[in-house]
């Protein structure tokens, strides 16, 4: 077995700084700017056995690489990478799930807090000068007592969100493709019905095509004119322009965002609609959580290098076993 100072790791983009000072210090750490299949050099094709990535690996990048065995995703989301074409290739996949599950549940808690009792206009009112001038900030119409709280997606950090929603006092039900074996909190088979029986709902699904646009005109409107969207999963799951004409016409009341289809780009309408407090995806970006998030991806690498084991494999990789 090669000492893993001899074994040729990938970071494709940026990645934490945490997480580079250990796989510069633990492999040959390899650099390109971006995911770009054509960046990689006859000497990356030959050495490369680990990708450490933070941006997209798609399949031709994937392809360039005869000797990768292992993907290792920073972030417990994992849709920006092949894995069906990895998993195909035998290749394993990692992500980083619950290092940070309680930090993301704690930004869809601030999110809805600033959403429905808009803090951040109430905040500016004050930097602007406008309290003393004009008197206090307007009453919110919206408040969180009486909600009734629907979670799409409860897993890992759906979880961690609805033990702080009973906290507030709200009833939680919730949408998963299947219902929760155990759970205390109301199943709906269906988005648009769980959306009717509930005025706040919180989108913590993962991306990709199960979910893309699965939260629609149809869905908005089910949640009515008191409701209040929350976004800690990902942007693809939203379809942006019915939600910014729903918030436009106040079918329903304010949203909450920390994630974009097209990241960093965040449409104009959404900018420009009332009731809204949106983030620059930074619902798990504190130093604590990111060390955290950042050693769990450099200890994949680690473990499948030295021990032949993944600690975190995603589950389209899960069989996988090393090839040598
Ligand atoms: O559908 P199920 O029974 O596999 O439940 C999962 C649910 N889910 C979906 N629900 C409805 N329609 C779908 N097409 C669909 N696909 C998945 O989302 C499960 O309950 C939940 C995901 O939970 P975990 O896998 O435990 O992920 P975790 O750690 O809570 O993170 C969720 C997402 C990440 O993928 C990032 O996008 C974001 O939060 O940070």
């Amino acid at each position: 077995m090669k000492a893993l100072g001899e074994i040729g790791v990938l970071v494709p983009g940026p990645l934490n700084e945490h997480a580079r000072q250990r796989i510069g210090d633990t492999f040959a750490m390899e650099h390109i700017p971006t995911g770009d299949a054509t960046l990689v050099t006859p000497a990356m094709a030959a050495s490369v056995r680990g990708i450490a990535s933070m941006a997209p690996v798609r399949a031709p990048l994937i392809d360039a690489l005869p000797k990768l065995e292992i993907i290792a995703n920073f972030g417990v989301g994992y849709d920006a990478v092949d894995s069906a074409h990895a998993a195909a290739k035998g290749i394993m996949v990692t992500n980083t799930p619950d290092v940070l599950t309680e930090e993301v549940a704690d930004t869809a808690l601030g999110l809805l807090i600033n959403a429905a009792r808009e803090l951040p206009s109430a905040e500016k009112w004050l930097r602007e000068g406008r309290w003393p001038k004009e008197g206090s900030y307007p009453l919110t119409r919206a408040t969180l007592r009486g909600r009734h709280a629907g979670i799409f997606g409860l897993g890992r950090i759906g979880k961690a969100i609805a033990v702080r929603l009973e906290v507030l006092g709200m009833p939680v039900a919730y949408h998963n493709r299947n219902p929760v074996e155990g759970s205390p909190y109301t199943y709906y088979p269906s988005l648009v019905e769980l959306a009717k029986a509930v005025d706040t709902l919180i989108c913590v699904a993962p991306g990709g095509k199960g979910t893309e646009k699965a939260v629609n005109a149809e869905v908005l409107k089910a949640l009515g004119p008191n409701g209040v969207f929350v976004n800690v999963g990902r942007g693809s799951s939203v379809d942006e322009d019915a939600l910014a004409a729903a918030l436009e016409s106040g079918t329903i009341h304010a949203a909450g965002l920390d994630v974009f289809a097209d990241e960093p780009n965040v449409p104009r309408r959404l900018l420009d609609a009332p009731n809204t407090c949106l983030l620059p995806h930074v619902g798990s970006a504190s130093v604590y959580t990111r060390d955290a998030m950042a050693d769990l991806q450099v200890d994949n690498l680690a473990s499948w290098f030295s021990e032949g084991k993944a600690i975190t494999p995603v589950s389209e990789t899960r069989h996988l076993q090393p090839k040598s």
